[in-house]
């Protein structure tokens, strides 16, 4: 039986639920989105393995002005650099868009830590920047028991997950986040199955990896709809 409802009545209807929905949306956003002045980014060492088959770890917040990232400023939070001991206390970083810089404050006989990583581009707060692995661009040579020189298998500098990263779409499958995940972002993430552009893990769609688990793995497939399934709902 159909429903009779009058044009007064719907257009009500309507905008009262278009208020919801856009106050549901409001609150949303305002848990997503972060200040216009200042801005930071929280990026870690994405599987960076050495030629000797160790893995360097570490995170490192970038701080900048809106509008200026390149200008912005990086402070380590935390640190491993094989075949050495030492740690963030006595290490001396340089962190720029294409390229940190690892050494040991002080001059030592038979100690030192010299590690270069070059970034194929500069790496930016929505995706992850792969390391140049051409050993004369990405290397190391870190001393204690004799000096270990070597250079760097894989890697990337990748940011931290959005703080709602299956919302990317609006109700429509437009690229760009609305506040919820919904249909719509099912509906662009379809758009999207594939590997990511240069296989760099983080690209728009890709938040999880073949299971699910919330962290991209270069690929838009099945285990991003299963994470986008279980972000239903406001950001
Ligand atoms: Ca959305
Ligand atoms: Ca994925």
């Amino acid at each position: 039986m159909p429903i009779r409802m009058g044009l007064p009545e719907y257009a009500n209807r309507v905008g009262r639920t278009g208020i919801a929905r856009g106050a549901i949306a409001a609150v949303a956003l305002a848990g997503c989105v972060v200040p216009a002045d200042a801005d930071d980014v929280t990026f870690f060492l994405n599987n960076v393995i050495t030629s000797s088959g160790r893995q360097m770890t570490g995170t490192f917040v970038w701080t900048y002005d809106a509008g200026d990232f390149e200008n912005g400023t990086g402070l380590f939070a935390e640190l491993v650099v094989p075949h050495t001991s030492h740690g963030l206390s006595d290490l001396i970083v340089t962190i720029e868009p294409e390229q940190i810089e690892i050494t040991l404050d002080g001059s030592f006989h038979d100690d030192g830590v010299d590690v270069t990583l070059r970034l194929t581009q500069p790496f930016s707060p929505t995706a992850s920047a792969l390391l140049n692995l051409d050993p004369a661009e990405s290397k190391y040579s870190i001393g204690g028991n004799g000096f270990i020189e070597g250079h760097y298998l894989s890697g990337s500098i990748t940011p931290v997950m959005a703080p709602c990263p299956a919302d990317f779409a609006d109700d429509f499958g437009n690229l760009g986040g609305d506040g919820m995940v919904s249909f719509g972002d099912f509906l662009a993430m379809l758009g999207l199955i594939g590997p990511c552009p240069g296989g760099t893990p983080g690209c728009t769609g890709d938040i999880a990896d073949d299971f699910g688990n919330l962290g991209g793995d270069g690929m838009v497939s099945f285990g991003d709809f299963l994470a986008l399934l279980g972000l239903i709902g406001p950001c």
